[in-house]
């Protein structure tokens, strides 16, 4: 049990460089669900008690650097819309998560980016449609928030696992990448994300209109491609 937030700016104890990922979203969406996902056994719960908070740390290494992770998580605070400022606070990387199967889920993404916005106005954000497990067609749907901001989206599924490494692994090289000031890593992956869901000849199907029910090119084949590749 600590008591206080751990110090990013400090190497860890190996020299390795400290990042701090949240998930943000309404409740019951799939944040710590994708959480443990990701990390299956290989994590230690810690609890903040001063904050109903708890801490998932994981080790890695991006380009040769150790970098020690902590994905903070809420004890449902979001059910209030308001999260404690202190699940912002020196907060590396956030990833945005919605229930596919939820639409209002979606609608409240403005509201949480804005909030986030306003304690962390420049770190990288992800934007997640989660649950298509319930129904793959959902990812014929086009969700433009994220494209509207600029951020990388990937449909994923905390139950099947589809696309949960690979969204976390570009989560924890943005986080590394924002910390150490460079400039160029959210292009990066942009640039991955863009070979990696889409055919070249398909891309003008992407529609920027804002709506929900256009069709595009991403189909299950191509997921389940993923997420073997990753
Ligand atoms: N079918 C399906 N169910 C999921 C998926 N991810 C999460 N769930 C279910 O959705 C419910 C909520 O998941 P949580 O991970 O607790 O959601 P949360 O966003 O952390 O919710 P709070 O902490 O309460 O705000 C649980 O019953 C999960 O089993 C998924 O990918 N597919
Ligand atoms: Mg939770």
């Amino acid at each position: 049990m600590a008591n206080v937030e751990p110090d990013y700016e400090k190497a860890g104890e190996d020299g390795e460089t400290k990042v701090k990922i949240i998930c943000l979203g309404d409740s019951a969406v799939g944040k710590s669900k994708l959480v443990e996902r990701f990390l299956m056994d290989g994590y230690q719960p810690q609890q903040l008690s001063t904050y109903a908070l708890t801490l998932f740390s994981y080790n890695t290494e991006v380009k040769d650097i150790k970098v020690k992770v902590d994905f903070w998580d809420t004890a449902g605070q979001e059910r209030f819309s308001k999260m404690h400022p202190s699940y912002y606070h020196n907060a590396h990387a956030c990833i945005l998560v919605f229930d596919s199967t939820r639409k209002v889920t979606y609608k409240n993404l403005p509201n949480w980016f804005k909030e986030l916005r306003e304690y962390r106005p420049e770190i990288p954000c992800l934007c997640a449609a989660n649950k298509i497990d319930v129904d793959y067609s959902v990812t014929k749907k086009q969700f433009s928030f994220a494209k509207k901001h600029g951020m990388p989206f990937y449909y994923v599924s905390a139950s099947d696992g589809t696309n949960v490494v690979k969204m976390f692994k570009d989560a924890i090289h943005a986080a590394v990448g924002y910390k150490n000031n460079s400039t160029d890593f959210m292009d990066e992956i942009m640039k991955e994300l863009e070979n990696f869901e889409l055919d070249p000849e398909n891309k003008s199907n992407i529609s920027d209109s804002g709506l929900d029910s256009t069709e595009n090119s991403q189909g299950k084949e191509e997921i389940q491609a993923s997420k073997s590749a990753s």
